[in-house]
């Protein structure tokens, strides 16, 4: 397929797939947007009674001046496969095994037959161009963040937020970009609150350039300390600050793939317009930015432009989040604009979080189906994955293995809390591979008869999601592994092993034959 080239060409295509409504109706952007998105989403729209609903294009926000607010464009299993551009979310996996299969050619032969690869693999980079739509507009000073249509979620939010952006940054030291989604509490017109929660890549970019500043400006490595705990309750002592800035661009309604890439959990050096432009089939296109030393996606809708200072921590929250609840307050760096571009008559992009089925949910489990075999890499061993969404994709892991050896489940336990975000995953239960991991009646039956809980439950220490609210502190906490897998006398357990209950072939044949017969149907 075609790659889509900007959100405008995804709105089209899901209009012509029947997977949008537009509402012409007055509503408001406090609160009202996500009582309409969240019915629509756990599937109480009538006409689109079905899991996920329609993606909604909300044409008249009270107070956005003509900007329509697109949301839920990726909440169903549908939508995400259109927005890859595959049938079956599994069809990317394919395509990533592939990949990783590549040996080394042998002989000339093999080298001609790697060719077309080779070429494909030219296309995943992404190209700088000179200019692009979002460059329609260009607002240097007089600009208000306070002109898009921002929406507040939940009654106990701190105020609006920016919430399905693609936040640019550059490592300090080797250059790289990094894209990343994470969230922004609008202050005021010109400043945000950053949520770049501790472990993620913008924010070791962060701490980089602190170490930077204190090196270079002789600040005591104390300051450093703190204000690299953004997120974990750090305040500034006055007169310890070190100076400088971090540039950070934002790219809001980006087309599909690149929107998607901003989220995945990408290892920490790999660069999400890379990953993209591997989705799309198609190099994504930046455009440099005009106030800072970034390039962004030329046909993003709308690109804010600024620095967070490295001497700067303001509350950000409480937000209603993708756990249920609210995550509660903390500090985090502060986004400063110099400069915002948008196309003409913009579109707004936006998700909502909360309890699940929502949005967010179908993305994570695309994620689940596109890493399944970047895991296997490290860990051969496992069969199949499955996040369900209520386990909010770090509170619960079901993976099933083909186990080898005495111990293996607890192998595979600690390799996935050492793997890149899969490191948060507070409870992992791991089964045989005759355990259909998908099926949570069979996952059920087989855990608990088959564990005796003394003895196959695993607790360690380690770090947790920022949005934990029960671990004992924020970010660090104890996480839990279940070995469901049948115990061998190698293991020490010596007692018979009793087989599942299963009709014999024979038996369901002579049923199968005679059901009709039997007046069953
Ligand atoms: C809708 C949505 C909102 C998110 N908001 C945040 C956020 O506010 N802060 C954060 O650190 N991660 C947030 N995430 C998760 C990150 O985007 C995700 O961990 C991503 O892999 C981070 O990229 P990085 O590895 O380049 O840092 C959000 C994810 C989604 C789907
Ligand atoms: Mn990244």
């Amino acid at each position: 397929m075609k790659a889509y080239e900007d959100l405008r060409e995804w709105i089209a295509a899901l209009e012509k797939a029947g997977e949008l409504k537009r509402i012409s109706a007055e509503v408001d952007p406090v609160l009202e947007i996500t009582e309409i998105t969240d019915r629509v989403s756990k599937g109480a729209a009538r006409k689109y009674g079905r899991p996920g609903g329609p993606a909604l294009l909300f044409e008249n926000v009270r107070g956005a001046a003509g900007i329509p607010v697109l949301i839920n464009q990726f909440g169903s299993e549908r939508r995400m496969q259109m927005a890859l551009g595959v049938e079956q979310l599994d069809e990317v996996a394919e395509r990533i095994r592939h990949l990783l299969n590549m040996k080394s050619p042998e002989g000339f032969l093999e080298k001609i037959k790697m060719l077309p690869t080779l070429a494909e693999m030219g296309k995943f980079f992404p190209k700088v161009v000179k200019t692009g739509p979002c460059k329609e507009v260009i607002k240097k000073k007089d600009f208000s963040l306070l002109d898009f249509p921002v929406l507040q979620c939940w009654p106990q939010d701190a105020g609006r937020f920016i919430t399905l952006p693609c936040v640019i940054t550059r490592d300090p030291k080797t250059g790289k970009r990094n894209v990343g989604m994470y969230r922004l509490q609008i202050y005021d017109a010109t400043s945000a609150g950053m949520h770049w929660q501790r472990q993620k890549v913008a924010a070791e970019h962060y701490r980089e350039k602190l170490r930077m500043a204190a090196a270079m400006g002789g600040e005591s490595s104390a300051a450093v300390d703190i204000m690299a705990r953004s997120g974990g309750g750090a305040r500034l002592a006055e007169g310890d600050r070190p100076s400088g800035t971090l540039d950070v661009a934002v790219a809001i309604g980006t087309d599909p793939a690149t929107t998607f890439s901003a989220i995945v959990p990408a290892p920490p050096e790999v660069e999400e317009f890379i990953i993209a432009g591997f989705l799309r089939q198609s190099p994504v296109e930046l455009v440099k930015c005009e106030t800072v030393d970034l390039e962004v996606p030329a046909t993003a809708e709308i690109v804010l432009e600024g620095y967070v200072k490295l001497d700067e921590l303001r509350t950000e929250g409480p937000f209603g989040d993708h756990t249920g609840f609210y995550l509660l307050e903390d500090e985090y760096p502060v986004f400063h604009m110099t400069c915002i571009t948008n196309r003409k008559n913009p579109i707004y992009a936006t998700t909502i979080v909360g309890k699940p089925p929502m949005e967010d949910g179908w993305m994570g489990k695309a994620v689940e189906r596109i890493f399944l075999p970047l895991m296997r890499l490290t860990l051969p061993e496992i069969v199949d994955v499955n996040l369900p969404v209520e386990g909010i994709f770090h509170n619960l892991m079901i993976v099933s293995i083909r186990k080898s050896y005495p111990g293996h489940a607890r192998k595979v336990m600690n390799g996935i809390w050492a793997l890149g975000q899969a490191m948060f995953t507070k409870c992992i239960v791991v089964v045989d591979e005759d355990v259909n991991v998908h099926d949570i009646g069979d996952v059920v039956l087989k855990v608990f008869n088959h564990i005796d809980p003394e003895r196959d439950i695993q607790f360690t220490l380690g770090p947790v999601d920022s949005l934990d609210h029960a671990s004992r502190l924020p970010n660090f906490g104890s996480k839990m592994g279940i070995d469901a897998t049948r115990k061998w006398p190698t293991e020490g357990f010596t007692r018979p092993w009793p087989d599942e209950i299963l009709m014999d072939e024979k038996t369901k044949e002579l049923v199968d034959k005679k059901w009709k017969d039997l007046g069953m149907e």
